[in-house]
Parts: C-alpha cells; sequence; structure tokens
C-alpha cells in the first residue's frame, strides 16, 4: 500500500542498508514529540530484533539534540536515548579520529534543522536514511522515505514484514504512541482505513491504549494554569476565524511553565466553536520565535507556514522565525488576503 510515497530508496532497500551497517546512528527531530520518540524506539527494537534473529552484531544508539517530553519518563527504554552531549562525551575517539558511523537514519524528521547538533553526527556518517511523513520534507538525507501517512510510527509497521520479525508488545507500544501523537487520539484528519489496519494489530499484540493515552494526554496542574492563561488572551480575528495567542518566555517564567507544558497549545485554540485557523506563537530562550499552526477546512497551513521558513502538513505545521510576533501576524494576513 503506497500512497504519495517519495523519494530514492525502498523499505526493503533500508533493510539491506542496515544489515551492511555494523554501527548505526538512529535520531528524530528537536522538540522531540510522542511520533518521533516512540518511532525511535519502536525502530530500535526491530533492528534489535532483526540482529537477534540473524546472529549479527551491530552497534546501534539513540541520540537526541533535546529535552524529553516529560511524560517520557513513564516509558523504561527512554533510558535508550542520548542527549548530544552525552554521546559526543562517550564516543569522543569516534568523533576526534574521524572515525566514520556506518549509517545515519532520522526518523520523522522534516529537514536538516529539525536535526539540531546531531547534524554533526550526520556529517561523521557514511551514509544517511530519512524516514519521515511529512509532505514539506526537503529530502535532505543520502537516501529518502517519505510516506504521506498519518505518522512515522505507522509508517514503520511495514517495516515488520520486511525484517522477517514479530511483532511484540514493546514494538507495537512504541508505534502506538506515535500514531495517538500525530492523530491527537484520532481526532485528526490524517487517519486512514490503514491507521486503524495497524492499530488493530498494535492493540492485538498487547497494547494497553488507555494506559498510553493517559500517560501523553495527561495534564499537569501547570499546564492546567497555561491553559486558562491561553483562552482568556487568545486573539480572534472573526472575518478570518483566526485566532492566536503569543507567549512570552516571561510569561512563562510567570506561570512557571516549560516548552512541553505548552504542547498542543494550537490545537486547543483551534477547538473554540467556529474557528477555522489557529496560530500558537512561543518565544525561545535564544529570543527566536517558535510557531504552530492549525487548520479546519478552509486553509493550507503548510503553505502559510512556508512563508516563514517552516512546514508540515496540510492541517498542521510549524515553523521558527527572528521576526516579531506582529510581523508574523502582517504577513499571515497577507497570505490569507490572497
Ligand atoms: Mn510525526
Amino acid at each position: 500500500m503506497k500512497k504519495n510515497y517519495k523519494g530514492n530508496i525502498s523499505p526493503k532497500e533500508i533493510v539491506n542498508e542496515i544489515k551492511l551497517s555494523k554501527n548505526i546512528i538512529l535520531t528524530a527531530h528537536i522538540n522531540p514529540d510522542g511520533d518521533a520518540l516512540g518511532s525511535l524506539l519502536a525502530f530500535y527494537f526491530m533492528i534489535d530484533d532483526f540482529c537477534k534473529k540473524n546472529n549479527m552484531k551491530k552497534m546501534i544508539k539513540i541520540v537526541v539534540d533535546d529535552k524529553l517530553p516529560k511524560y517520557m519518563r513513564h516509558f523504561e527504554d527512554t533510558e535508550l536515548i542520548w542527549s548530544y552531549e552525552k554521546f559526543g562525551e562517550k564516543f569522543k575517539h569516534n568523533f576526534q579520529n574521524d572515525e566514520k558511523f556506518d549509517l545515519f537514519i532520522s526518523l520523522d524528521c522534516a529537514n536538516k534543522e529539525r536535526y539540531g547538533k546531531a547534524i554533526e553526527i550526520k556529517k561523521l556518517s557514511k551514509k544517511s536514511i530519512n524516514i519521515d511523513h511529512h509532505i514539506s520534507n526537503t529530502e535532505h538525507a543520502d537516501f529518502n522515505y517519505v510516506e504521506d501517512i498519518c505518522s512515522t510510527g505507522e509508517l514503520l509497521y511495514q517495516f515488520l514484514e520486511i525484517f522477517e520479525i514479530e511483532l511484540r508488545e514493546k514494538i507495537a507500544k512504541y508505534m502506538y504512541l506515535g500514531i495517538i501523537n500525530d492523530t491527537g487520539n484520532f481526532r485528526h484528519d490524517n487517519v486512514t482505513e490503514h491507521t486503524f489496519f495497524v492499530c488493530s494489530k498494535l492493540i492485538g499484540a498487547g497494547v494497553n491504549n488507555h494506559k498510553i493515552a493517559n500517560i501523553i494526554f495527561e495534564v499537569s496542574e501547570k499546564k492546567v494554569g497555561f491553559i486558562g492563561e491561553l483562552y482568556k488572551n487568545k486573539k480572534i480575528n472573526e472575518y478570518y476565524k483566526f485566532i492566536s495567542y503569543y507567549l512570552t518566555q516571561e510569561k512563562m517564567k510567570k506561570l512557571s511553565i516549560e516548552k512541553d507544558d505548552t504542547d498542543g497549545a494550537a490545537e486547543m485554540l483551534l477547538k473554540i466553536e467556529g474557528m477555522e485557523l489557529s496560530l500558537f506563537v512561543r518565544e525561545d530562550v535564544d529570543g527566536s520565535l517558535k510557531g504552530s499552526f492549525r487548520a479546519n477546512d478552509k486553509y493550507n497551513v503548510n503553505k502559510i507556514a512556508s512563508i516563514f521558513g517552516g512546514g508540515g502538513h496540510i492541517k498542521a505545521a510549524g515553523f521558527k522565525t527572528n521576526l516579531s510576533f506582529e510581523e508574523i501576524l502582517e504577513k499571515t494576513y497577507q497570505e490569507l488576503e490572497k
């Protein structure tokens, strides 16, 4: 089942590259979400099972150049994920002697900017593969496999057959995490018959859907404070049915929240009756602004986010910019007027 596939490598050929590689680095995007992390862990255990089954010895390491969301503490395998700094310390000899890694695989990364500092490891790797589901994917690796599908978690399902491994509960759990993260627990319009087909297999393998949904959709008290602030001080443009909110670092300190407490803010704004477009902008520690657009049926936010050098999907897209919030609004209105 291949719809809207782009790239220059097939899943079968990816498995072959994995087979030929002695050491493999896996990474996902900065500001990692349930799909990035779920995909990393699911793919890690797929490769690991494949190696065990075929008596192969490989070094497989997961490196993510960012803090992980707090809910990841509920998953015991999170300890397999190295920060860029720790990985650098431990494998310094590899870095210094330019002793290259065989294969660098990015999952859920639309562009190379999303690697963060992990891009340095890519530069030291002999080959790179990009596996992703964002239509805005820039095909940033030597080999690219991009499928327009709800999540990287769902995309990885086909690899089980190629690796010729069993779908065990651990792998299923992490794929499921990716799927419910990117579909908003099956609420978004990226859910297809294939999504439910895959999920039926995942549940069949023992995934506890209730438990995982509770873990990633649980709300801390601090976050409740932020949600109150978000709904209270949102801006609505009635003409375009456009709702927006800007969160400064100062406000974050006042509410004592961290960036992952703001996850889902753009979706929350769009939930208000009648809204067609939402924008949540957060000031980063370096002073740059990070924006997330969400849309119902009227607008293509992949296109709007591209004005700011970002992208994603038609109904969900993001960007990072050095423009001010006012400038972002101005440019957005210019685009809406077109
Ligand atoms: Mn994703």
